[in-house]
């Protein structure tokens, strides 16, 4: 099975950014996930636009980033500019979400809707009509670490149901735990946003990490 899995890089080692974009990519991630926050949109400040320009100097792999900031239709081209390869925008942060979408397309970069635990399917269903990522929240944005929500197995079912009609693509982020990974791929996520719970910190080689998250061995 072919599933994607991107490095959240606000868990890596920044005293060694370079090594660990290597050692990732060396690894058989994906993508790089960079999550960008304003301190209003969410209460805590992530990784900014120097972050990204530092790992796109060194990556080889597309850099998706999670914008949790308000009004992102303000900074779509900076964040073009400086090597975004997909941009995911929440549909609460602010201006015509639509329009946001436009001007992302408008900069060649893949545009990439994220669904708050608390959003329901039925208030996004417009928007897979110009969308095909869909980043599921399975905790409320903002940190590292958390535990994934369990009531969001309802949402995911629905969005399964819809996942043909509308051609989309479902990335999980959020608490990405092996048993996770295992479970819900194979009711149909098709990727996973990597942190805490399953690649960093665990004293282990990245390699041996991601060949048993593909449930292969090392
Ligand atoms: C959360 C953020 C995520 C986290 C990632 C961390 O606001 O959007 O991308 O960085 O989920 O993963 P974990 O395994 O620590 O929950
Ligand atoms: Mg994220």
């Amino acid at each position: 099975m072919n599933i994607k899995f991107s490095a959240s890089m606000m868990c890596a080692d920044y005293g060694h950014l370079e090594e660990e974009v290597k050692n990732l990519e060396a690894a058989g991630v994906d993508a790089f996930h960079v999550d960008i926050m304003d301190g209003e949109f969410v209460h805590n400040f992530g990784m900014g636009i120097h972050d990204l320009q530092y790992i796109k100097s060194v990556a080889t792999r597309p850099i998706e980033c999670h914008l949790m900031i308000k009004e992102p239709v303000r900074y779509v081209k900076l964040f073009a500019k400086c090597g975004a390869d997909i941009l995911y925008v929440h549909p609460e942060s602010g201006y015509q979400i639509g329009e946001t979408i436009q001007r992302i397309m408008e900069c060649g970069v893949t545009p990439g809707i994220a669904i708050n635990p608390t959003t329901s399917v039925e208030s996004a269903l417009e928007l897979f009509h110009l969308v095909k990522r869909v980043l599921i929240m399975t905790v409320n944005p903002g940190h590292a670490g958390q535990v994934f929500l369990p009531f969001i197995e309802k949402k995911i079912s629905k969005l399964i149901e819809i996942k043909e009609e509308y051609g989309l693509e479902f990335f999980w982020d959020g608490h990405a735990s092996p048993d996770n990974v295992r479970k819900f791929t194979h009711l149909g996520i098709d990727g996973f946003v990597l942190g805490t719970a399953s690649l960093f910190g665990k004293d282990r080689p990245y390699q041996e990490i991601i060949l048993e998250l593909r449930g292969e061995q090392s």
